[in-house]
């Protein structure tokens, strides 16, 4: 069976220390929490990071002492958002690029977030996928919803992302995709055939979604960004925690955790370094 790769997505823009008091802020803080992922099998850690106040920042000096901080602890994958928070503008959102991580993400369309909009117009996905390329950083292209993958296949006509993609399917955000198994099979299917993929569940589907992708030979994602719930009423107490619950499953179903090392090779990192 294919190695899994997890992600994990400790920090996210929305969440509060007051809706999930482990909820790693400060730089110290997420750092330490990433080792602890990366210990529990994490293959790749997805980075948001937070100001003194808690909240989102896209500062590029703050994002820089993380992924160095990780990087002197652990081998683990270092994957910056550019998405940040919906509030960001572009600019912002781009400046946690500056500090060379392993890999970005790139969300190829605009979506409903909540109450709030996502923004993500064909001049910004270009500017963004174009910028990625100039720096050599492998995109990891986010999908909220169905139309987002025909988008992103016309960037790759474009030129300007190059096979392998690898995709995460952000599934259950109000106002996106629905957490319905279906859409993840039509959504799989339609991937050209060399991507990898992983699914992130949001709240309660973390888990049900996050099982069927390894049952498909698919990759997960978890972590206090997308749901802060060991079960129904119970708050993880840890990321850790929930890294470690998705390795259990894995294993049951005889789906060995990659390690970074593999996981590099996986995702063809190394594709711009010459
Ligand atoms: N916080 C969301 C608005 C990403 O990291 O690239 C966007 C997001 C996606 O989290
Ligand atoms: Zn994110």
């Amino acid at each position: 069976m294919q190695p899994v790769m997890i992600t994990a997505a400790m920090v996210g823009a929305e969440v509060t220390r007051d809706q999930q008091p482990g909820l790693p802020t400060s730089p110290q803080e997420i750092i330490s929490a990433a080792v602890e992922c990366y210990e529990a099998g994490a293959t790749i850690i997805h980075i948001h990071v937070r100001d003194a106040d808690g909240k989102a920042t896209q500062d590029a000096g703050i994002f820089r002492e993380v992924v160095e901080g990780i990087r002197a602890r652990c081998d683990v994958i270092t994957q910056v958002s550019t998405g940040g928070a919906i509030w960001m503008s572009a600019d912002e959102r781009l400046q946690s690029i500056e500090c060379r991580p392993d890999m970005a993400t790139l969300t190829t369309g605009t979506v409903n977030f909540g109450d709030g909009v996502f923004m993500n117009n064909r001049g910004l996905v270009e500017t963004f996928a174009r910028r990625l390329l100039d720096y050599g950083i492998v995109p990891e292209i986010e999908i909220f919803d169905a139309g987002m993958l025909d988008e992103a296949m016309r960037l790759r006509n474009m030129g300007l992302i190059t096979d392998p993609l690898q995709f995460e399917f952000v599934m259950g955000v109000p106002g996106g995709i629905g957490a319905d198994p279906a859409h993840l099979v039509h959504l799989v299917r339609s991937l050209p055939p060399e991507s990898t993929w992983s699914v992130a569940g949001i709240g309660r589907h973390q888990l049900t979604l996050g099982t069927i992708a390894l049952a498909m030979g698919g990759n997960v994602r978890v972590g206090f960004e997308d749901n802060i719930y060991y079960r129904k009423g119970q708050l993880a107490k840890t990321n850790a925690e929930l890294v470690a619950r998705i390795v259990r499953i894995a294993q049951e179903l005889d789906r060995p955790v990659a390690t970074p090392a593999q996981a590099r090779e996986m995702l063809h990192l190394d594709r711009y370094k010459s």
